[in-house]
C-alpha cells in the first residue's frame, strides 16, 4: 500500500489528480505530497507505507505549492467551468476549492487561450483538449486494456493527449470501452450519456465473463452503465458493449403484447388467448413429436422451468439450446477426460500464470474483461502463446503465435506434447500419482510423422517446438481457449487434445493453471447447469439416475432426446412436430441456414418467445413478449462457474412477462402441478435442492456477491479451482485420451477455407447490439477478410463485392483484403441477416457431441461485378 491508498483508506483526504485505485501511480500531478519527519517532500501516491513511518499530509508550506500546481493547471486549462458538463463532478474543481482558490482566483488565473475543436468522432464520448489536465489516467487504463490507443505526444508546453498521428479516436486503434472517460477527473473526455436517476447492482447480459454493473435508470429506461468496483471479474471495468450497449431494452421494437399468426399475419392478443392456444395444441403432442429450444441469455431459474416443463410436462427429453453449437464439445470431452466439463480455475488467477496458451479464441473482442487479466499477466512477465489462423489483437500480444491451418489443432497439439516428452518437460509425478493411460498416449505421440504434421499444421517443427517448451518450462500456464477448437466436426477430440496437454504438464487442481473453456453467452454456464441438455439432468445428473427427479416432479422422467441440429433434422422428416423456442434465433444461428428455415416451416405448430421479433419469430405461430434481463431478477452463471445475481431495474414494455412464468402460466393451463411458485428466488430453492453443486447457494447468500459452484453448503465458501485433491470421475484419476487424427480438407471446387465467427461490436444475430444504433458506426455491414495474395489472385478488390459459394449455398458480401488471414483462408461473421453465413455452413457434424461444422467450410470465391 502507498501512503495515499492508506490516507484515504483511513478517511484522511490527501488532494491528488493523477492517482486513481488500481491504475498504476504515475506521480505526475504533484499534487499528493506529504512532508517526511526529515522535512522531505514525496509523492504520496508513490511511497509505500512502512511500519513506524510518519508523514504531514496538510501544512501551509505543502499547500503553497499544491496551491502553484493547481494555479499553473488552471492556466492552461482555457474554458470556463460553467459551461463544462463536468462542473459539480470535476476533481479540479474539488481540489481549487480544498485549497481555498475561489471562482474568482480561477477566472483570474485562466488565460485567454485559443480554443480547439474538440473530437466528436466517437458516437459514445467527446474528447477535449482544453480541459486536460495531463494526469496520463486515460494513458495508463487504455494500456492496461491492450488497445493502446492514445499516449502522451510533443513536448514541453505543447505536450498533449493523442491518438497515433493526432487522428479522430475512431480511426485509432479505440476499442470505445469507455474506461478513459470513467477516470478523466475532469471534463476532458466526457461521456454522451444520461446521467441516471438510481442505479441498480446487477451483470452485464453479453458474454460469459459475467461483469458486474451498475444499470443506470431514468423512468422506465436504461440510459447507462459502470462497472461495479467490487465484482471479482471485471473491478470496476467493462467493454463497450457493457457500457454503451445496454439500451436495446429501451427500444420500441420490443414485443409488448402476445401475438397469434391468423392468415400469415400476427394480432395481438391477451395472454389468456394466447396460452389457451398454445396449451390446446401442445396437448396435441408429447414425447418425440416435441422439443424445446431453452436459452443461454435466460436465467438458470428459467432454464430449469423450461426444461422441467419440457421432462416432466411434455414428456419429451428434446431439450437443447446453443451450447451445442458452442461448448457442447468441452462438456463431453472434460467430463471424459477430468470428469468435468467446466471452466476448471477462474478469470482473475490468469493474471498469476506464468504462461498462457490461447488457442482459438479471440478474446479481446469476445471476452474483453478475460482479455484484460491475460494482458494484466504479460505486463507481469508472462509469456503468451496464441493459435489462431488469424492474426488478432491477442495474437499481437503474444511471444509466440503459431498461425495454423484451420481445423488442423490436433496434430499440431500431438506435436507440442512430444516436443514435451522429448524435452524431459513433462511433469511425470504429477502423471503417475494423478492420471492413467499415459503410456498409451507417449507410444502414440512418439508415433507421430512430423514432416506430415508441418504439411497438415502450416507450422514449422521448430516453432511448434518452441512453444511447446514455453508452454511446459513455465509454472503455473493456463490454457484458454474457445470456438476455433470447439466449432468443429471434430471439436470433441480437439478438446481432448487440449486436456492431454495440460495433464502432460501437471497444470491442473493448483492456482492459475488449467484447462479452461472461455463460455460464450452470460449464461451458457448455468443453462447446461440447469439440465438444458438432452442427455442430461440439472447438475449433469444422468438419465439412468433420475428417481430424484421423478420424486420431485411427480412424473416419469423421459430418456435421452436430440440435439439442436437433430431436431431440424427431425422436423423435415416429420417426425417433430411441435416446438417452443425461448430466446434464441436458429434461423441465422444454426448451420444450412435454407434447410432450418424449411425445418422450421415444416413444423405444425410453432412458439417463439424472445424480446424481439426475430426471424425465427417471424415463422412461429404464437410469438410470446419476454421480459429482457434488466426486467428480472434471477441469476447467471458465468464461465469461470459464478452464480450471480441480477436484479429488476425496471418495469417491462407493455405486457411482456419473465420467461418463467410464461411457462408456469402454460404448465398450469395444461393443468400441470408443480409450477407455482411465488418468485424466481423459490425456483432456486428447488435447484438447490436438486443439484448438489448448487446446494448451498440461495438467492439471499449471493445478495453478498457471486459463489463459484460447487458449493455444496450453506457454509462452503465456493470453489476457485477444480480438481485440487482428485478428479471428479470415477476413480479420481484423470485420464489421457487419444484423440482421432482430423484435418479439414478442402476441394477442388471449393479450394478456400471459411472460417465464421464474431467481431467486437456486434453480438450473434444482432437482436440485441442491432438496436443499439451508435454500434452501426464501427460495424454495419459485413466484411469478408481475404488475404491480398488470393487477393491478387482472383482478381478481388479491397471494398468490392464477391461471391462467396459452398456446397450449402452461395452469397455476395463485400470484401476486404487483409493480411489478417493467411493465404487460402477467409473469415467472415454470422451477425448481419443481410449476409447470413450460415447459408454456407454445414453438413458434418461432431458425432460425439453433435457440434456441426461451423469454422471449416470449403468455398469458392469470385468477384462479382
Ligand atoms: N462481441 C461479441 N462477443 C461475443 C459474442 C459475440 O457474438 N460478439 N459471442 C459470445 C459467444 S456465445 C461465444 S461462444 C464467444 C466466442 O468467442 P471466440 O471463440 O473467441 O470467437 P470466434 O470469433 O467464434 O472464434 C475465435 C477464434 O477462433 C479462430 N479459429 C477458427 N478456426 C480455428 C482453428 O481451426 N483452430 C484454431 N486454433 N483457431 C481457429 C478464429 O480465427 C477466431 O479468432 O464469444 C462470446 N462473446
Ligand atoms: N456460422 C456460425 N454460426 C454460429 C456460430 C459461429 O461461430 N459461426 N456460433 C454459435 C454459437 S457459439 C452460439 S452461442 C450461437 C448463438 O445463437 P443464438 O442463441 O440463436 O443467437 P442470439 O442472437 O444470441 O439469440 C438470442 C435470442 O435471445 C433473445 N433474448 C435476449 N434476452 C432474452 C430474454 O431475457 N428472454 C428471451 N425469451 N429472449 C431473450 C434475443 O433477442 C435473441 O433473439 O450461434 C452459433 N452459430
Ligand atoms: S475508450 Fe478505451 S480504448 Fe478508447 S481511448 Fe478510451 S480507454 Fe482507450
Ligand atoms: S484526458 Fe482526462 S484522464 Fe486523460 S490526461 Fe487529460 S485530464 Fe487526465
Ligand atoms: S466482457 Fe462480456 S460481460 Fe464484461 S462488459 Fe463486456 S460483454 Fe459484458
Ligand atoms: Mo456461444
Amino acid at each position: 500500500m502507498t501512503v495515499l491508498e492508506a490516507a484515504l483508506a483511513n478517511d484522511i483526504y490527501i488532494p491528488h489528480l493523477c492517482f486513481r485505485e488500481g491504475i498504476e501511480p504515475f506521480g505526475g500531478c504533484r499534487l499528493c505530497l506529504v512532508e517526511n519527519t526529515d522535512g522531505r517532500l514525496v509523492t504520496a501516491c508513490e511511497t509505500p507505507v512502512e511500519d513506524g513511518a510518519e508523514f504531514i499530509s496538510e501544512s501551509e508550506r505543502i499547500n503553497n505549492i499544491r496551491r502553484t500546481v493547481v494555479s499553473l493547471l488552471i492556466s492552461e486549462h482555457s474554458r470556463d467551468c460553467l459551461s463544462c458538463p463536468s462542473s459539480g463532478d470535476c476533481s479540479l474543481q474539488e481540489v481549487s476549492s480544498y485549497l481555498n482558490l475561489t471562482e474568482d482566483d480561477l477566472s483570474r488565473l485562466r488565460q485567454d487561450l485559443p480554443e480547439s475543436e474538440p473530437d466528436e468522432s466517437n458516437p459514445f464520448f467527446i474528447r477535449n483538449h482544453d480541459k486536460c489536465i495531463l494526469c496520463g489516467l486515460c494513458v495508463r487504463v487504455c494500456r492496461a486494456t491492450g488497445a493502446e490507443a492514445i499516449d502522451f505526444a510533443y513536448r514541453g508546453h505543447d505536450t498533449r493527449i493523442s491518438t497515433f498521428m493526432d487522428r479522430a479516436i475512431t480511426e485509432s486503434s479505440c476499442v470505445s470501452c469507455g474506461e478513459c472517460v470513467e477516470v478523466c477527473p475532469v471534463g476532458a473526455l466526457v461521456s454522451r450519456e444520461e446521467k441516471p436517476f438510481t442505479e441498480v447492482k446487477t451483470v452485464c447480459p453479453y458474454c460469459g465473463a459475467g461483469c458486474g454493473i451498475y444499470l443506470g435508470v431514468r423512468g422506465d429506461r436504461v440510459v447507462s452503465s459502470r462497472g461495479d468496483p467490487d465484482n471479482p471479474v471485471n473491478r470496476g471495468k467493462l467493454c463497450v458493449k457493457g457500457r454503451f450497449a445496454l439500451k436495446f431494452v429501451n427500444s420500441p421494437e420490443r414485443l409488448k403484447k402476445p401475438l397469434i399468426k391468423v392468415d400469415g399475419r400476427f394480432v395481438e392478443v391477451e395472454w389468456d388467448e394466447a396460452l389457451s392456444t398454445v396449451a390446446e395444441r401442445l396437448s396435441e403432442y408429447s414425447g418425440e413429436e416435441f422439443a424445446a429450444v431453452a436459452s443461454a441469455k435466460c436465467t438458470n431459474e428459467e432454464n430449469y422451468i423450461l426444461q422441467k416443463f419440457t421432462r416432466a410436462v411434455m414428456l419429451s427429453g428434446n431439450i437443447d439450446h446453443c451450447a451445442r453449437l458452442c461448448h457442447a464439445p468441452s462438456v463431453r470431452s472434460l467430463s471424459m477426460t477430468l470428469g468435468s466439463g467446466a471452466m476448471t480455475n477462474s478469470i482473475a488467477e490468469l493474471e498469476d500464470s506464468a504462461c498462457i496458451l490461447a488457442v482459438g479464441t479471440n478474446p479481446t473482442e469476445t471476452h474483453p474483461l478475460t482479455a484484460y487479466s491475460v494482458i494484466r499477466a504479460i505486463r507481469s512477465g508472462a509469456k503468451l502463446v496464441v493459435i489462431d489462423p488469424r492474426r488478432t489483437r491477442i495474437s499481437e500480444l503474444a511471444d509466440i503465435h503459431l498461425q495454423n491451418r484451420p481445423g488442423s489443432d490436433i496434430p499440431l497439439i500431438m506435436a507440442m506434447c512430444r516436443f514435451i516428452i522429448e524435452e524431459g518437460l513433462h511433469d511425470t509425478e504429477f502423471i503417475e500419482s494423478r492420471t492413467e493411460n499415459f503410456d498409451e498416449f507417449r507410444d502414440a505421440v512418439m508415433a507421430l510423422d512430423l514432416e506430415e504434421v508441418e504439411s497438415l499444421t502450416g507450422v514449422g517443427v521448430e516453432d511448434m517446438r518452441r512453444a511447446a517448451i514455453t508452454y511446459a518450462s513455465k509454472k503455473p500456464a493456463s490454457i484458454i481457449y474457445s470456438m476455433g477448437i470447439t466449432q468443429h466436426a471434430h471439436g470433441t477430440d480437439n478438446v481432448i487434445a487440449l486436456s492431454n496437454l495440460a495433464l502432460l504438464t501437471g497444470n491442473l487442481g493448483k492456482p492459475s493453471a488449467g484447462i479452461n473453456p472461455l463460455r460464450g453467452q452470460n449464461n451458457v454456464q448455468g443453462a447446461c447447469d440447469m439440465g438444458a441438455l438432452p442427455d442430461l439432468l440439472p447438475g449433469y445428473q444422468t438419465l439412468d439416475d433420475s428417481f430424484r427427479f421423478s420424486d420431485k416432479w411427480g412424473s416419469t422422467i423421459p430418456g435421452p432426446g436430440m440435439t439442436l441440429p437433430e431436431m431440424f433434422d427431425a422436423a423435415l422428416e416429420g417426425r417433430l412436430r411441435a416446438m417452443y423456442i425461448m430466446g434464441e434465433n436458429p434461423l441465422l444461428s444454426e448451420p444450412e441456414t435454407e434447410k432450418t428455415r424449411k425445418a422450421l416451416e415444416s413444423l405444425d405448430f410453432l412458439v417463439v418467445q424472445d424480446i424481439f421479433m426475430t426471424e425465427t419469430a417471424e415463422l412461429a405461430d404464437v410469438v410470446l413478449p419476454a421480459c429482457a434481463w434488466a426486467e428480472k431478477d434471477g441469476t447467471f452463471t458465468n464461465t469461470e462457474r459464478r452464480v450471480q445475481l441480477i436484479r429488476k431495474a425496471l418495469d417491462a414494455p407493455g405486457e411482456a412477462r419473465t420467461d418463467w412464468e410464461i411457462i408456469c402460466m402454460l404448465a398450469e393451463k395444461m393443468g400441470a402441478e408443480g409450477f407455482d411458485y411465488a418468485s424466481s428466488s423459490e425456483i432456486f430453492k428447488e435447484i438447490a435442492a436438486l443439484v448438489p453443486s448448487y446446494a448451498g447457494i440461495s438467492h439471499e447468500r449471493l445478495q453478498d456477491g457471486g459463489i463459484q459452484w460447487p458449493c455444496t453448503s450453506y457454509e462452503h465458501g465456493g470453489t476457485q479451482y477444480l480438481h485440487s485433491e482428485r478428479f471428479s470421475t470415477p476413480t479420481g484419476r484423470a485420464s489421457f485420451l487419444l484423440p482421432g487424427y482430423h484435418v479439414g480438407e478442402v476441394s477442388e471446387e471449393y479450394p478456400m477455407v471459411l472460417v465464421t465467427g464474431r467481431n467486437l461490436y456486434q453480438y450473434h444475430t444482432r437482436s440485441m447490439t442491432g438496436r443499439v444504433p451508435e454500434l452501426d458506426s464501427f460495424s454495419d455491414r459485413e466484411e469478408l477478410l481475404i488475404n491480398p495474395l488470393d487477393a491478387a489472385k482472383l482478381g478481388v478488390e479491397d471494398g468490392g463485392t464477391v461471391l462467396v459459394k459452398s456446397e450449402g449455398g452461395s452469397l455476395e458480401v463485400r470484401a476486404r483484403v487483409s493480411g489478417d488471414v493467411m493465404e487460402g483462408v477467409v473469415f467472415m461473421t454470422f451477425h448481419f441477416a443481410e449476409t447470413p453465413a450460415n447459408v454456407l455452413t454445414g453438413g458434418d457434424r461432431d458425432p460425439v457431441s453433435g457440434m456441426p461444422e461451423l469454422k471449416f467450410t470449403p468455398v469458392s470465391i469470385r468477384p462479382v461485378e
